[in-house]
């Protein structure tokens, strides 16, 4: 026997397992499978699932009771058993003589029962124990949740199917979600942007949305809540009814993931799933329900929309959402994708950044820096995450002159202050913003800072902003 090889040894009375096992063996591992000595069922089975597969050769024939059926691998390193017997008995009984015999020998032992009873666990460092319950509960859950897709598409093309006309209703400042979903519905239902139309009450604003929209050629007819009743069929993405402050003329579908505060018992089809991190997710589940292919301009708007709803996968993400991004992954434009995340800077803007990044102070981890008048609002927070990268830096904020306003992009390093609530607590109820743990925007009229201040000057401004900090977030 040759020492120092691998070994991947299968212990069952299931000769379905067998076969699956074998086919999944680790690459390179030495694979051998009990076969009962004595004549029997299961040693027909056993023997027939490995013919098929490897041949004879792969049969360890003995008897799992006497240690010597153990001892004969004593040299192989490492050693991974995998243990699967139906009555307990004889799963302890197997189990015991690998402890006793093959002292390095890790175990994969298989279970029947719920989870909870036996959790997952590397016992004593060796054993890992696993349920068919948690095996199956996450693959299961996924084919049937396609299944169920399956007629979920039918009937939202039933519902849909007969307009001429079809309004795609996404909130009043579309978002990447929503713009997403609306793009994969159209698709779903065979349509085009002249039949088909995505529509909003209000208009794209923030400058990532418009470089999707431009860049995936995506547009958004901007409608009055009036204009709705010229459709033959509506259909709401991302939103429902109720966010609405008004009655609207009519609504045929929603697709959405906001929290339901109200039922829609008089709507013909409605799928609102409030776990789910983003709508493009339920959407992409109905495009592979379908079987529709999923184009590259389709695929990257759809991932960006999760990217977008979710954070990049960081906030209330369920299997769902993260099983429709891998999916997507694969047919997306990366390049596009890095375009609308990081739009591209004008050459104009080089010597504003060079100023900035001069004339920027850093004090206990605070870093400010002021932009003074900037061309588009994007640039604040681009600027923002690039200067969190300095080292020691905990704090970033950017501040720089748009629209009138005094606009403030703050970055930080995750594990400081939440960074929303040090906003709320600068804004102290004169100005408008928020945000999450690491981002945050402020934004305050110009001529009301002024009276506050004094002056609109970047280093009045960055003056202002680091004292605000200091006092709040350090
Ligand atoms: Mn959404």
């Amino acid at each position: 026997m040759e020492s120092d090889a691998s070994l991947f040894l299968v212990l069952t009375d299931d000769a379905e397992l067998v076969s699956t096992l074998v086919h999944v063996q680790p690459r390179g591992m030495l694979v051998r499978v009990w076969c009962p000595s004595k004549a029997s069922t299961l040693q027909e089975e056993i023997t027939e699932a490995c013919e098929a597969i490897g041949g004879s050769a792969l049969l360890a024939k003995g008897e799992l009771g006497k240690p010597a059926f153990y001892k004969q691998w004593t040299d192989f390193d490492p050693i991974c058993v995998v243990l699967a017997f139906r009555d307990a008995d004889e799963h302890r009984m197997a189990r015991r003589h690998i402890l006793d015999e093959l002292p390095g020998a890790l175990i994969l032992s298989l279970k029947h029962g719920h989870p909870e009873e036996s959790p997952r666990k590397l016992a004593g460092g060796r054993e890992l124990i696993l349920t068919w319950a948690e095996l199956l509960s996450r693959p299961v859950g996924a084919e049937l949740r396609h299944i169920q897709t399956t007629h979920l598409v039918k009937a939202v093309r039933s519902v849909l199917g007969e307009g001429d006309r079809i309004a795609l209703l996404v909130q009043p400042d579309p978002d990447p979600d929503g713009l997403a979903s609306a793009l994969a519905l159209r698709t779903i239902l065979g349509r085009n942007k002249v039949s088909t139309p995505i529509v909003s009450f209000g208009k794209v604003t923030r400058p990532e949305n418009l470089a999707m929209m431009r860049l995936l050629d995506i547009e958004v007819l901007t409608i009055t809540p009036k204009e709705l009743a010229d459709f033959d069929r509506v259909a709401m993405l991302d939103t429902q009814p109720a966010h609405f402050g008004f009655a609207l003329e009519r609504v045929d579908a929603i697709i959405d993931h906001h929290p339901s505060t109200q039922a829609y018992p008089q709507i013909p089809f409605v799928d609102i799933r409030h776990q789910y991190g983003a709508t493009s997710t339920i959407l992409t589940e109905y495009l592979r329900a379908a079987a529709c292919s999923i184009g590259q301009r389709l695929a990257t708007a759809l991932l960006y929309g999760i990217k977008a709803d979710t954070l990049l996968l960081n906030r209330e993400v369920i299997d769902a959402d993260l099983d429709a991004f891998v999916s997507l992954y694969p047919s997306i434009n990366y390049n596009l994708l890095r375009r609308i995340e990081k739009p591209e800077l004008p050459m104009r803007f080089a010597p504003v950044l060079a100023d900035a990044l001069r004339d920027m102070v850093c004090e206990s981890g605070v870093v400010v820096s002021c932009l003074g008048q900037v061309e588009r609002e994007d640039l604040i927070p681009q600027v923002a995450d690039f200067l969190l990268q300095f080292e020691d830096v905990e704090w970033v904020v950017c501040a720089g002159l748009f629209d009138g306003n005094v606009v403030m992009s703050v970055r930080n390093v995750g594990y400081v202050k939440n960074a929303g609530d040090v906003v709320k607590r600068v804004i102290n109820g004169w100005g408008l913003g928020g945000g999450h743990r690491t981002m945050a925007k402020a934004i305050f009229p110009q001529s009301e800072w002024k009276n506050r201040y004094g002056s609109l000057s970047s280093q009045a401004i960055r003056d202002v902003v680091l004292s605000l900090f200091l006092q709040e977030a350090v």
